[in-house]
C-alpha cells in the first residue's frame, strides 16, 4: 500500500484496474505512454512498488532500483528514440509531479533545443 491512503492512478494501471499503453514490464517495473504527451514519445517508467514518492526516496531507499529505473529508461529510448533522450523526475507539486508514485518520464522523437519537456 502506497503511504497515501487510497492507491495511485499507476497502481491501478499496475493492477490493470484501468487501462493503459504498456510497452514495458518485469517483475518489479511498469512502463506505459503518457496520457498527455508531450513529445513525439512520451512514456513513463515506474516501480511497481508504490512505497517511494518521489526520485529521493527511491535513491535513499533502493539505489538497485532506481538503477533499474534507468536501465529500463534506457532500453525502451534505444527501441523507440533511437536512444537520445530526455529522462525527467518531478519532485514536488511546484515542481510540477502530479503523481505521487515515483515515475521517470522519458521524453524523445524530435525535442526541441530548448524544450524541458512543458
Ligand atoms: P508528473 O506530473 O511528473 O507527476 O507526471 C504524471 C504524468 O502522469 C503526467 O504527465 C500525466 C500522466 N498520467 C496521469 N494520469 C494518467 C493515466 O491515467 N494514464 C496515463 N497513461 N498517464 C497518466
Amino acid at each position: 500500500m502506497s503511504k497515501s491512503d487510497s492507491p495511485s492512478i499507476f497502481s491501478m494501471i499496475i493492477d490493470r484496474k484501468i487501462p493503459a499503453d504498456i510497452v514495458f514490464e518485469s517483475d518489479s517495473v511498469i512502463a506505459f505512454r503518457d496520457i498527455n504527451p508531450k513529445a513525439p514519445v512520451h512514456l513513463l517508467v515506474v516501480p511497481k512498488n508504490p512505497d517511494f514518492q518521489n526520485v529521493s526516496e527511491l535513491a535513499a531507499a533502493s539505489p538497485e532500483l532506481l538503477a533499474e529505473l534507468v536501465a529500463t529508461a534506457k532500453k525502451l529510448a534505444d527501441e523507440y528514440t533511437g536512444g537520445e533522450y530526455r529522462l525527467i523526475f518531478n519532485e514536488g507539486a511546484s515542481a510540477g509531479q502530479t503523481v505521487f508514485h515515483v515515475h521517470a518520464h522519458v521524453l524523445g522523437g524530435g525535442l526541441t533545443e530548448d524544450s524541458l519537456g512543458d
